[in-house]
């Protein structure tokens, strides 16, 4: 049966600044990343750290053509804070000139630009004042967007506040795989709280600027399901939906915490500091289009053990993560597959979000030693093929039955580098050699062209 798409639909794929700018000769300061890398580049996969990006920056203008060879209309990448703002103040002309030029590129070549102001990596001299903790941050960043929105007026109709802005929370302040490596949920409620805030400010300050583009962020959505119907595996799930999901979706959408979300951590003494001011500005801050991030469901149960009392307190301390037997899995990253996981967000956004205007901004397959696909010069990634046609068919079906999806970026254009596991699992759908820095299409490359064109499969 042919899965067929809207008019206009966006075709994208999505890369960030970090995973693939390089260290290039602007006077860029140093990011978290850079500096967690100086300190302990043992934790990243093969010590392949931030300076091993695929420099991004000085070929930008090939990316480019091979994105609209292949027929993309749209593309989300992200701004360097660090290399934008130096001492978190002044731009750095070069900088402005690199993203200017790369924006421009991409809107000539009729491929649209959209825009991440916070993708993962923080000025350093950011985390030294506290991060996300220190409310003094929020403000910076607050600036910070409104230059961007000042010096890209022309070039840029479409932002995204952030991307996934639980993940440098739950890797920063809980489960240490984003730097300052901390486990404190307090902190991390703190974080998320300004975090949330400083979305709402950079909103707000693009309302103020009187631009008529688009605003909005992108959240990385975990459907959470419960083992069983048994009320316990029920329960269980619904506290790591309010935690994870509903913790950015609820104030980023509906302008205000899950009251049930509010009533646990008061419970719990986990309750960051705010001012009714700051929730006036969460409540005013409203968006146009909402980014999903989509990878694998959340699968959980019931406790099975007690928790010990002086253990610090965490997420799981409600739930046990549960692995469904027979689960369709991807090893390499240990994420299950299951393409339904998005219909059922897409739909929760129809029935329970006044289903806002929303496109899938991540959806993607992370594989290693893809070497041994290669035929012929060509990675035969058929794996990944058949991972994006099923995601696919899950939104089509939902846009069938009245979603607002209007478009899907995968991840990602070319492999990159990717954090912790650096370049352990590849992702694009160009091959990126890191011994000769080429770059070749995979057949996943091809088989997108030939969505694109088609509109459908
Ligand atoms: C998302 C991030 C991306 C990218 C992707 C793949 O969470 O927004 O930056 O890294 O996940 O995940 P990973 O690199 O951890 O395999």
């Amino acid at each position: 049966m042919k899965t067929t798409f809207p008019e206009n639909f966006w075709w994208g794929c999505a890369e960030s600044a970090a995973q693939t700018e390089g260290e290039a000769d602007t006077s860029a300061s140093i990011t978290n990343w850079q500096h967690w890398y100086q300190q302990q580049p043992e934790r990243f996969f093969n010590q392949h750290g931030p300076q091993h990006t695929r420099n991004s920056y000085s070929c930008y203008k090939q990316d480019v053509k091979r994105m609209r060879d292949i027929g993309l209309n749209s593309f989300r990448t992200s701004i360097s804070w660090a290399r934008l703002l130096p001492d978190g103040k002044n731009a750095d002309p070069k900088a402005i000139d690199y993203y200017r030029s790369f924006f421009n590129e991409l809107k000539n070549s009729g491929i649209e630009p959209v825009v991440t102001l916070m993708h993962f990596d923080m000025p350093y001299l950011m985390q030294q004042k506290g991060g996300w903790t220190n409310r003094a941050v929020v403000n910076d960043f607050a600036d910070y967007a409104a230059r961007c929105f000042e010096l890209f007026s022309n070039e840029v109709k479409h932002w995204i506040t952030f991307n996934e802005p639980i993940v440098p929370l739950e890797g920063g302040y809980l489960y240490d795989f984003h730097y300052p490596n901390q486990r404190d949920f307090r902190m991390a409620a703190q974080a998320a709280f300004f975090t949330q805030l400083a979305h709402a400010k950079a909103v707000n300050a693009y309302r103020a600027s009187g631009q008529k583009g688009k605003i909005g962020i992108v959240l990385n959505l975990t459907p959470s399901y419960p083992r069983s119907i048994n009320q316990a595996d029920k329960k269980a799930a619904h506290i790591a939906d309010l935690l994870f999901n509903r913790s950015f979706l609820d104030p980023s959408l509906k302008g205000h915490y899950p009251f049930e979300l509010i009533t646990l951590l008061k419970k719990y003494r986990q309750l960051p500091e705010y001012t009714a001011e700051d929730l006036r500005e969460i409540a005013t801050a409203t968006i146009d289009m909402l980014g999903v991030n989509y990878y694998h469901p959340r699968r959980v149960q019931a406790k099975i053990h007690a928790i010990h009392p002086q253990a610090p307190f965490m997420p799981e301390w409600f739930f046990d993560n549960y692995e469904m037997p027979g689960c369709r899995m991807n090893p390499y990253r240990g994420w299950e597959i299951y393409p339904q996981g998005l219909y059922d967000i897409l739909t929760n956004l129809r029935d329970h979000y006044g289903n806002i205007p929303c496109f899938i901004s991540e959806n993607g397959m992370g594989v290693e030693n893809e070497e041994r696909f290669i035929r012929k010069g060509i990675v035969e990634d058929d794996y990944r093929i058949e991972f994006m046609q099923d995601h696919l068919r899950g939104i089509s079906q939902a846009i069938s039955e009245g979603s607002a999806c209007f478009g899907y970026h995968c991840w990602t254009f070319t492999d990159n580098w990717s954090w912790l596991n650096a370049y352990k699992n590849r992702y694009g759908l160009y091959r990126f050699d890191l011994s000769d820095g080429s770059i070749s299409p995979k057949r996943s490359a091809y088989w997108y062209q030939d969505v694109i064109k088609k509109n459908g499969f």
